[in-house]
C-alpha cells in the first residue's frame, strides 16, 4: 500500500497562502505564516516559509527563508508569496506593508531554492496604493516573464530579464475586471474575482486561478479563468474550489512527477481561525479540452514514487 500524507500537510505552525515550485525532483513549498500570538487581532504574518517534498509524503522544514526583518523598508504583513527559477536563481515575490504607508511588491534574490533570500533593497511595484499584494510569476516559452497581482483588481507588469524590474515604458496594466472574466460576484469590482492570483500555462492555455467572492457568500472560495494569450481576454471557467470555512483561502498549482496538485488553505488545525490557517494540498485532473472540474478538499493524499 502507498504511504499517504493527512491534511493539513503542515502541522507545526500555522502557514497559509502556498505557492509550489518544482526544480528537478524536488517541490519547494513557499507558505506565509499566521503567528500564534494575534497582534490587534488582524493578520500577524512575519516571514516566510519554505517545505520540500520528494513524494508527497515527506517534507522537509526548511525554516524561515526570508522575513520583515530582511527588508528595510518593510514594517508589516508578509503576505502570499511565489518564487521562480531563472539561469540558475530563484526570486521571490513578495507582498509588504511599507513604513511610509501602503502596500507594496518586494523581491528576493538566492542562489538556493531554500534561501536564504536577500531584499533588492527597495520595492519592486510600488503603486502607492493597497492593491499591490499577492504576485504571482510566470516565464512564457518566448521567454517574457509576467508578474500579475492585486486586490481588488487584476493588474500585470512585463518583469525584463533580470526579474528584479519591469518595462516602465509599459508600466502596470490594468485587466478589465468584466463578468465575462470573471463571473457575477460581490467584490468590489462586481465579479468574483478577489485576490491571489495564480498564473500559468498548460498546451498553449494561459489560466488565471484565484480567491474569488461569489454573490452572497461570505468566504473566499477558488476560481478560474483562461485565455489564449498570456494578457487575455481572460474568460470565466467556473468555481475550482467550493468556499469553507475560513475567510479566506489561497490557490497554488503545481504539476509534479505526472500529477496535478492544488495547494490551498485552510482553518483546520487545532485552534484554527481566519488568522490561523493550515495549508492542504489535493490532487486533481484536467479534462481533455483543458477545463478542470471542481476540486474537493480532502482528508488525505496518496504519497508518489
Ligand atoms: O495571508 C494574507 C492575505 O490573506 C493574502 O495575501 C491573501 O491572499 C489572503 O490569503
Amino acid at each position: 500500500m502507498k504511504a499517504k500524507r493527512t491534511n493539513p500537510i503542515i502541522e507545526s505552525i500555522y502557514t497559509a497562502d502556498p505557492a509550489p515550485m518544482v526544480v528537478g525532483d524536488t517541490l519547494y513549498l513557499y507558505t506565509t505564516h499566521d503567528e500564534d500570538e494575534l497582534i490587534n487581532n488582524f493578520y500577524t504574518m512575519v516571514d516566510w516559509r519554505c517545505f520540500s517534498t520528494k513524494d508527497m509524503v515527506n517534507w522537509t522544514d526548511h525554516g524561515v527563508i526570508f522575513s520583515l526583518d530582511d527588508i528595510e523598508w518593510a514594517d508589516d504583513r508578509a503576505w502570499a508569496p511565489q518564487a521562480v527559477e531563472r539561469n540558475g536563481k530563484f526570486y521571490l515575490y513578495c507582498p509588504v506593508h511599507k513604513k511610509d504607508g501602503g502596500m507594496a511588491i518586494a523581491v528576493g534574490v538566492s542562489e538556493n531554492p531554500a534561501g536564504p533570500f536577500k531584499d533588492l533593497g527597495e520595492p519592486l511595484v510600488d503603486e502607492g496604493d493597497w492593491n499591490d499584494i499577492d504576485p504571482t510569476v510566470f516565464i512564457d516559452d518566448d521567454g517574457q516573464a509576467y508578474l500579475y497581482f492585486g486586490n481588488p483588481e487584476l493588474r500585470y507588469v512585463l518583469l525584463n530579464e533580470d526579474m528584479i524590474s519591469y518595462d516602465k515604458t509599459v508600466g502596470v496594466v490594468k485587466i478589465p475586471m468584466t463578468e465575462e472574466s470573471f463571473g457575477k460576484g460581490s467584490h468590489d469590482t462586481g465579479t468574483t474575482y478577489g485576490e491571489g492570483p495564480w498564473f500559468y500555462k498548460r498546451n498553449n492555455l494561459y489560466y488565471m486561478v484565484y480567491a474569488a467572492f461569489a454573490l452572497n457568500q461570505q468566504n473566499e472560495q477558488l476560481a478560474y479563468s483562461t485565455s489564449i494569450s498570456p494578457t487575455g481576454p481572460w474568460v470565466y471557467g467556473g468555481v475550482l474550489m467550493e468556499a469553507g470555512d475560513c475567510f479566506t483561502n489561497h490557490p497554488g498549482i503545481a504539476d509534479f512527477k505526472e500529477h496535478s496538485y492544488l495547494f490551498y488553505h485552510t482553518s483546520e488545525l487545532p485552534g484554527g481561525s481566519l488568522f490561523h490557517r493550515s495549508v492542504c494540498v489535493a490532487e486533481f485532473k484536467y479534462n481533455e479540452e483543458g477545463s478542470i472540474d471542481t476540486v474537493k478538499k480532502c482528508d488525505s493524499l496518496e504519497g508518489i514514487e
